[in-house]
């Protein structure tokens, strides 16, 4: 795919317009439908107000958005500027499905085992999404010579909620995700940003929000790390188990719960989640079929470098490092020898807290799960 330049990338998201021939539109829907198989839908963004982040110096230190200690500023997610009056770029916006509301809930897991996030469970999503965006694009790119396409999904810094959302995908909720009236939560956003121009459909309307007075979500969230439409990450089960490298304050130890690997608390509890009657709850892609919904602690323990990586082969878990996902399962072992003792359980723990070939993360968090096993 011909690269398209970093500075063409962001102008390309600040500037959305409305652009230019219906059929040139029908065209690009079809080949998205044709070619992409997305589960949900596909939007062609039309706002003048758009999220962003500036390229230079305007994001987290860190390099990436889940940074806790970092927040846009109204400035940085204000799109209303000069820039943004331009005429001529457009960002498609898509959705792809990777669980249903209909699905049964989780069957009661293993006194062993630890939890996963239903959206690691299974292909990566960020291969799959990319694979059929590259697909349009590079489809697109021979309808449509010397213009340009680049395909996104999580990784770029692009605020895809707000974006998705301004594109008629849902709203974000209070939970900060984003839910389709129809579909719920289940889904992984992406998009691509085109100097192509791009009519949105007539049909094309941003959701009502439909949180109303609930508050399911804040009251289920075992860190409190909700507020309305806010997340606080540093307190959130997510960040701590997927993206935090550093040991986990112990104070979230218990809240973890069962959670080796991200949480779904908060849209497990969602109403939009629940079963629905309407028959329109849609179908997860196949590359999304659960392989697994949890890992054996002891087993994960045990792990070495190459039982990781052929644990985690394809799927999104590549994210935990072997020390981030051993340090998990100590979490979760701790909370479950508080509820039954299981000896093997139980040494593992002691073994890596006395073992000087453990990296000091480790046997860190071993001494304060022991200690924790201890004072109760
Ligand atoms: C960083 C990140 C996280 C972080 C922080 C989450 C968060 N709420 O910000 C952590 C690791 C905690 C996380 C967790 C999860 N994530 Co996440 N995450 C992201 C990521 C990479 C960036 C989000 C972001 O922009 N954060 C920056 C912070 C500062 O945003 P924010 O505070 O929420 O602010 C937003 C709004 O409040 C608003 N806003 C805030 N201030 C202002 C001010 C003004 C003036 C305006 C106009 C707007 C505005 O704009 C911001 C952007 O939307 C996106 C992918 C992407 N590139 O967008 C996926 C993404 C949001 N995550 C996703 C998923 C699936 C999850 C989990 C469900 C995974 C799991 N099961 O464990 C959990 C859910 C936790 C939760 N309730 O949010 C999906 C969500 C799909 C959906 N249906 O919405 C995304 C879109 C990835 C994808 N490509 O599919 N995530
Ligand atoms: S993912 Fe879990 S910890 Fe994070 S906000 Fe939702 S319920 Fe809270
Ligand atoms: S649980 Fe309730 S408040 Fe939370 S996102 Fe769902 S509808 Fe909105």
């Amino acid at each position: 795919m011909p690269s398209i330049p970093q500075s063409l990338l962001w102008i390309s998201l600040v500037v959305l317009w409305l652009f230019v021939l219906v059929p040139m539109l029908t065209n690009k829907r079809d080949a998205v439908r044709r070619t992409s198989d997305v589960a949900l839908a596909t939007r062609v963004l039309n706002s003048s107000r758009i999220a962003r982040l500036r390229r230079r110096g305007r994001g987290p230190a860190s390099g990436h958005l889940s940074d806790p200690d970092w927040r846009p500023s109204a400035e940085d997610l204000d799109g209303d500027n000069r820039e943004n009056r331009a005429p001529g770029r457009s960002v498609v916006m898509v959705a792809d499905q990777y669980a249903s509301r209909d699905d049964p809930p989780d069957p009661p897991l293993g006194a062993r085992h630890g939890r996963i996030a239903r959206y690691a469970r299974g292909a990566d999503y960020h291969v799959q999404i990319k694979k059929r965006l590259h697909a349009v694009c590079d489809r697109l790119r021979t309808d449509h010579p010397g213009h340009e396409f680049r395909a996104f999904t999580d990784t770029a810094p692009v605020l895809e909620r707000e974006l998705a959302q301004r594109a008629g995908l849902g709203w974000v909720a209070k939970h900060t995700l984003l839910i389709h009236p129809l579909r719920g939560s289940y889904f992984f956003l992406g998009g691509f940003v085109t100097t192509l121009s791009a009519q949105p459909p007539p049909e094309q309307r941003v959701s009502a929000d439909h949180c109303g007075t609930c508050t399911r979500c804040i009251d289920a969230c075992p860190t409190n790390a909700i507020t309305p439409y806010s997340v606080d990450a540093s307190r959130c089960i997510s960040y701590l188990t997927i993206e935090r490298r550093l040991p986990i304050d112990e104070r979230f130890h218990e809240p973890i719960g069962d959670w080796l690997f991200g949480c779904d608390i908060c849209q497990e509890v969602c109403p939009h989640n629940r079963p629905a009657d309407h028959g329109r709850a849609g179908l997860p892609h196949d590359a999304y079929k659960p392989a697994r919904d949890s890992f054996d602690l002891l087993d994960v323990l045990g792990w070495n470098q190459d039982d990781r990586r052929s644990a985690f082969r394809s799927t999104a878990l590549k994210r935990a490092t072997l020390a981030m996902i051993k340090r998990n399962a100590i979490i979760v072992a701790g909370n479950k020898l508080s509820a039954a003792d299981d000896p093997p359980l139980a040494e593992s723990i002691h073994r890596i807290a006395d073992d000087p070939q453990e990296s000091d993360t480790l046997r860190t968090v071993a001494r304060i799960t022991l200690n924790r096993l201890n004072r109760q």
